[in-house]
């Protein structure tokens, strides 16, 4: 088995579980953040970055390699790894949401989905299958079932079809599945809001017997509560010895809230989408560095944080960068957050072992301002 969960403890106060992922890529330690890389780059950061930041697994996105430059090219560099020069972990999503989310003129049908190519309007068929063999070609050391996300809200019967279509492809990305012994391949449970169809999805997978579950299906735009409440009800349906991912969550409070719940994997295009419009994620909340106010600042993006960038570089400067569309600007923005993540799933993991993790939650919720009004 390509991919192996170890278990080390719980936090006494909140539940959420400190582990370690094992991967042919080597091991990372969770609860974790994963930055992500969808055309093979994380945008401005070089991989001896990323090195540098401690980040052990990225992500990556099969719809958009399979359009450019195309599996075949990857497959024939030798894989994913190889052909970005990363030696770390991958984790690729299987093109399902993306499908969803960019493409217009989507067909779904029971064999897959028909859509159209976002960037030239040429038409593409998506299946199980084609997901598992795009997968394959990239090498990664997680791969995601194809899936189908649907838009928040949906109807309990839209729910309930689309949860049962869900379960058979993913018995058939199971069987499609080339490579096992050295590429691990993660269930993604659906169901929307709806408790019902949650545990059914959960236990459909778990029934396949998949080395690492998802929950997808939420950050789609319901309210906070609803996506901890949904957590809730989902997690413990979840195998205790498999890795469990969010998918698609990235703020802070979420990550947090979604540890204690029992995740140990999170990726999100925010820290990186956000530093690319000039904002940062600080101890004390979220800091636009592009604003006026920042023009004779010649203080750091955080005077807590101890990354490279905040040590040499100041706002006046970082803020010039940005409004001037300069690229190292975007560097300097995406390789902060990107440690405030990282550093913040550190503290979180420091918690765990020490029992103490509701304190540091209400201690980072107050000094990050989401207690405010
Ligand atoms: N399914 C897949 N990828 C995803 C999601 C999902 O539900 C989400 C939901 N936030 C993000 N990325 N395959
Ligand atoms: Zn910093």
């Amino acid at each position: 088995m390509a991919i192996r969960y170890e278990f080390i403890k719980q936090d006494k106060q909140t539940g959420a579980r400190l582990g370690i992922v094992h991967t042919p890529h080597g091991s990372f330690e969770t609860p974790t953040f994963m930055p992500v890389g969808t055309l093979a780059t994380v945008k401005t950061m070089s991989p001896e970055d990323l090195t540098e930041l401690n980040a052990k697994i990225i992500l990556s996105n099969t719809y958009h390699l399979w359009l450019r430059p195309g599996h075949e090219i990857i497959r024939e560099a030798g894989g994913l790894h190889k052909f970005m020069n990363w030696d770390g972990a991958i984790l690729t999503d299987s093109g399902g949401f993306q499908v969803f989310s960019l493409s217009d003129l989507r067909d779904i049908q029971e064999e897959g989905v028909h859509f159209r190519n976002h960037i030239s309007g040429e038409k593409l068929f998506l299946s199980p299958e084609k997901a598992m063999d795009i997968q394959n070609a990239l090498g990664s050391d997680i791969m995601m079932a194809f899936d189908e996300c649907p838009p928040y809200p949906a109807s309990f019967d839209y729910m309930k079809a689309s949860v049962e279509r869900t379960s058979r492809w993913a018995e058939r990305c199971l069987t499609a599945h080339a490579r096992p012994d050295v590429q691990g391949l993660f269930g993604i449970v659906q169901g929307g809001e709806y408790e019902d169809l949650r545990k059914q999805s959960a236990q459909d997978l778990v029934s396949l017997d998949f080395p690492g579950y998802a929950v997808g299906g939420l950050s789609v735009g319901e309210p906070k509560d609803v996506m901890n409440r949904v957590l809730e009800f989902t997690t413990p349906w979840l195998p205790q010895d498999k890795p469990r991912y969010l998918m698609g969550v990235g703020s802070p409070d979420s990550l947090i809230d979604g540890a204690i719940r029992g995740i140990d994997m999170f990726d999100c295009v925010l820290p990186t989408r956000i530093a690319r419009n000039g904002t940062c994620m600080t101890s004390n909340g979220r800091l636009v560095v592009r604003n006026a106010q920042y023009a004779r600042d010649f203080g750091p993006i955080d005077e807590n944080c101890d990354c490279k960038v905040c040590k040499n570089y100041s706002r006046a400067y970082i803020r010039h960068l940005i409004k001037c569309n300069e690229t190292f600007g975007f560097r300097l923005t995406t390789y902060h957050n990107l440690h405030f993540l990282i550093e913040l799933m550190r503290k979180v993991r420091e918690a765990i072992k020490e029992d103490r993790l509701g304190d540091f939650r209400d201690e980072f919720f107050e000094s990050y301002g989401f207690n405010k009004p």
